[in-house]
């Protein structure tokens, strides 16, 4: 029996899409080929593997998943330039030692942007400019990290004007987590109307969308994605994905995904994407981050012997019941 293409199914609506990595590429390519009309590399095309010493540019593992969108007619989502995590140390210190100063980092930010978006310009059609620059918790607004402290709040606006001037012509988003945490969406909406007064070329909002069982509540995601979309910019869910546990659940016996997960997920999974098609007209697209069970960040993450099943198909990369219901809230069935 052949299955519905999730690509097809929402063509109306939004653009479906994966994170990859060089072995995922191999291993799923069927899969991906048959399911996913955009890709995002999943860590390739980080500066930690496209800039690991100054100057030194790698492409070879970013240019594999590149290549391979491009011989599939599949969109390409770029990420990411400019994050605190996965970025080489050299980027924050001195020739001579000690802190790099704001000039350098700068000239730093500015020359691995233009190299990295430069080199994809044409290819990658948007860019994930800042990553989670938001703190997460209390009354901080924007996260203490060697960006913020040695260049001030403005290297997010150095980011995306940087951005722009290497590809005139790609979508540039801020991306983060928690973004339908009631706190932590108002200090993200509070950055990109900044971002806005200061003139950033900013096109869009990356919401993240790492859920799991219990949370966030629907009831919460709409708010998030109506408050955005106030902001008039598009929104892409740029790393969708359902853990089966509880952020605070600890357990590492399970070998398999209960029924009753199972079930719980497949019902969170067409709830949201019932939601995402009443937003259609702002929500733009929709990546996995991962093709399948068999591959997901959330092995081992972030409690270390656990497996995780959070996507729309299972190890064998069969299509789990999350996935005939994600297909029916587009009134087909799977
Ligand atoms: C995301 N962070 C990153 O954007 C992505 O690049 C990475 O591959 C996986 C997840 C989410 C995140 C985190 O890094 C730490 C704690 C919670 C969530």
């Amino acid at each position: 029996m052949s299955v519905r293409s999730l690509r097809e199914v929402f063509k109306g609506d939004f653009d479906i899409g994966a994170a990859v990595n060089i072995w995922t590429v191999d291993s799923a390519a069927e899969l991906i080929k048959a399911q996913y009309g955009s890709l995002t590399a999943e860590n390739e095309m980080k500066p930690v593997n496209t800039q690991p010493a100054e100057g030194v540019f790698t492409f070879e593992k970013a240019d594999k998943i590149a290549d391979f969108a491009a011989r599939h007619g599949m969109k390409l989502r770029g990420h990411t330039l400019v994050w605190h995590n996965q970025t080489p140390d050299w980027f924050f210190e001195a020739p001579g030692g000690g802190p790099a100063d704001r000039e350098t980092l700068l000239r730093r930010m500015r020359d691995h942007i233009r190299a990295v978006a430069g080199r994809y310009r044409g290819r990658a059609y948007c860019w994930d400019v800042v990553n989670e620059a938001v703190a997460d918790e209390g009354e901080q607004w924007l996260r203490p990290s060697k960006w913020h402290e040695r260049v001030g709040p403005d290297y997010i606006v150095r980011a995306f004007e940087y951005a722009h001037e290497a590809d005139p012509d790609a979508l540039l988003f801020y991306n983060d987590y928690n973004e339908c945490n009631p706190a932590k969406r108002d200090k993200i909406i509070r950055l990109v109307k900044w971002l806005k007064e200061q003139g950033a070329p900013i096109h869009g909002i990356g919401m993240q969308g790492h859920y799991n069982l219990e949370s966030p509540s629907i009831a919460e995601v709409r708010e998030a994605i109506e408050r955005y979309a106030e902001l008039g910019l598009i929104i892409h869910v740029t790393e969708l994905d359902m853990s089966v546990y509880a952020w605070d659940d600890r357990r590492t016996d399970l070998k398999e995904p209960t029924a009753e997960m199972l079930e719980r997920q497949a019902e969170r999974y067409e709830q949201l994407f019932a939601l995402y098609r009443e937003y259609r007209d702002v929500i733009r697209s929709v990546t996995f981050w991962g093709a399948a069970d068999d591959y997901t960040w959330l092995h081992n993450f972030p409690v270390r012997g656990r497996r995780n099943w959070p996507l729309l198909f299972d190890e064998n990369h069969r299509p789990k019941e999350a996935f005939r219901r994600v297909v029916r809230t587009a009134g087909v069935e799977a």
